[in-house]
């Protein structure tokens, strides 16, 4: 499986990205220290996620970061990304990971922690935890679990979390002290007037915080 580091794992949004665009936000975010970009385009269909993605591919072509896709298999593969993300509501992971290949990364949602423990480390290279915090960039979201569900998620499973939802720089020490691998983030990058310097306010936290153990 190619390797991966889902420290600062940048979830693009298309209309908090609008002002200077997900290609820019992304660039931008990646010099700034991220790690990870997912392209969550719920706007269009698998054509325009495939011109997007392809631009997102290009634009991230050295960095070392990782291009992950929401939802559209057909379109992540169409794209040649690195990997897919899905929901529990989404392609199941045993076909997402047939269409995919073994040297994809998948990546799955899960919102409790008997979610967590049903998900396969066979198939699943990643989980996504949360929701910590209720947030306005995902109003459909599940309930919110708050740091003691984010750790008993973490704690079902064997894979490497990533944790969402309402995520700020504040919240990086406790994110991590939950086990958590990373941080993945919208609106903390998305939109913000100066994403570079948000996701390196970022990164840098992440750093420091480590440090410290
Ligand atoms: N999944 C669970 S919450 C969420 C997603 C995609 C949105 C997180 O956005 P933000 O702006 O970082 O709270
Ligand atoms: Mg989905």
């Amino acid at each position: 499986m190619r390797s991966f580091d889902l420290s600062l794992y940048l979830v693009l949004d298309p209309g908090l990205c609008a002002g200077i665009g997900m290609v820019e936000t992304a660039r931008a975010a990646v010099a700034g220290g991220a790690t990870m970009v997912q392209l969550r385009d719920k706007t269009g269909g698998t054509a325009r996620t495939v011109e997007i993605g392809r631009a997102l591919k290009d634009a991230l072509a050295g960095t070392g970061a990782r291009l992950i896709v929401n939802d559209d298999v057909a379109a992540a593969v169409a794209i040649g990304a690195d990997g897919v993300h899905v929901g529990q509501g989404d392609m199941a992971v045993a076909e997402a990971r047939a269409r995919i290949g073994p040297e994809a990364i998948l990546g799955l949602s899960v919102e409790t922690p008997e979610l967590a423990a049903a998900a396969d480390p066979a198939l699943v290279d990643y989980i996504g935890a949360g929701p910590v915090f209720a947030t306005p960039t995902k109003p459909d979201h599940e309930q919110a679990v708050g740091f003691d569900g984010l750790i008993a998620q973490i704690a079902a499973s064997s894979i490497p979390a990533v944790a969402i939802g309402g995520l700020k720089v504040r919240h990086v020490a406790p994110v991590l002290a939950a086990g958590a691998r990373g941080i993945a983030v919208v609106s903390a990058i998305c939109g913000q007037p100066d994403p570079e310097a948000a996701a390196r306010d970022l990164a840098k936290e992440i750093e420091a915080v480590r440090s410290r153990r």
